[in-house]
């Protein structure tokens, strides 16, 4: 450990460990589910971090913040109802929030923890919890999705922590058939699914499940996110059967004037060509997915 910076270390990324030089440690808090870290870096801006691992910098929470939101997003006409489990720090509620056809947005973060950190550190994070379509429950996402009745939702954003910890269970197959109970047919589920280059038998499992409950298109996506370890993360992307969903070409492209750019800022990285662009895997990533 090198003093006066932080470096990133799990077993899930053995051998290697990304680090940030610290300017200043701004908050440092237990919850009743983790450690909850912010500071100050002298590169990246604020970073949030829970249990040792970075969730998100100012500088590139953008890259995975919309990505993770606008590819299922732009992929269906006129999504209506979205729900977000995890993502407590506000940012994908922000990006739904561009989306004009959206009438409610319900969220359920386990830790409320985040949330408060997230407005009191985050202002422009935390500013999709100012959208009045947003309703936030604080509780654990496999319980709430648990008594969702049967094709409530549009799309369902899966903005989860890595799977050591309270996340684990949202990579497991019983947590992916309450999801596809959830979605209306044809509708869409986008899941923080990790890096091709450390994850693979992690990746292989969960298109392995997928491939078995969600009985639509199946695709993996991937983007470039350079505080996440191995700097790349991952989404898996699903619909459940109804009208055909093709996520490499989408049809539903935000308003570049749209109405909501006062408040959330214009998009910084997200456009029609990366969301095309992301569907492309590298040969041996691609071998593994599409065999499964
Ligand atoms: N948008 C920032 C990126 C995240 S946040 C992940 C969130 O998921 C955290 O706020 C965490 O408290 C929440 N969470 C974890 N488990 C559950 C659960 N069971 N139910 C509801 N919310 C949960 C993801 C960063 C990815 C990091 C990659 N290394």
């Amino acid at each position: 450990v090198i003093p006066g910076w932080f470096s990133e270390m799990s077993p899930m990324w053995p051998g290697e460990a990304h680090s940030l030089k610290v300017e200043k440690i701004l908050f440092q808090g237990k919850s009743d589910y983790q450690n909850v870290i912010v500071f100050q870096s002298s590169t990246y801006g604020k970073v949030l971090v829970l249990d040792g691992v970075i969730q998100l910098t100012e500088r590139d929470e953008c890259a995975y913040q919309e990505m993770i939101t606008h590819l299922p997003l732009c992929s269906i006409p006129n999504p209506k109802k979205v729900l977000v489990i995890g993502g407590g720090d506000g940012g994908v509620l922000r990006e739904v929030s561009r989306h004009s056809s959206v009438e409610k947005i319900d969220i359920c973060e386990i830790d409320k923890m985040v949330v408060d950190v997230s407005k009191q550190f985050f202002p422009r994070v935390a500013v999709g919890f100012d959208d009045p379509r947003v309703t936030l429950h604080i509780g654990d996402g496999v319980a709430f999705l648990k008594a969702v009745p049967e094709g409530t939702y549009d799309a369902v954003i899966v903005d989860s922590s890595d799977p050591i910890g309270p996340a684990q269970e949202l990579f497991e197959k019983p947590f992916f058939a309450s999801v596809a109970k959830a979605l209306r047919p044809g509708g869409v589920v986008c899941t923080q699914a990790e890096s091709i280059w450390l994850h693979m038998h992690i990746i292989e499992d969960i298109v392995a499940n997928c491939r078995q409950i969600f009985k639509g298109t199946v695709n993996y996506a991937w983007t470039s996110v350079p505080t996440y370890p191995s700097g790349v993360i991952g989404f898996m992307l699903c619909t459940t059967e109804g009208p055909p969903v093709d996520f490499k070409h989408p049809i539903n492209p935000i308003d570049a004037d749209d109405r909501h750019v006062k408040t959330t800022g214009p998009l910084k990285f997200y456009n029609s060509e990366m969301h095309t662009a992301a569907f492309c895997l590298p040969s041996f990533a691609r071998k593994v997915i599409e065999s499964k």
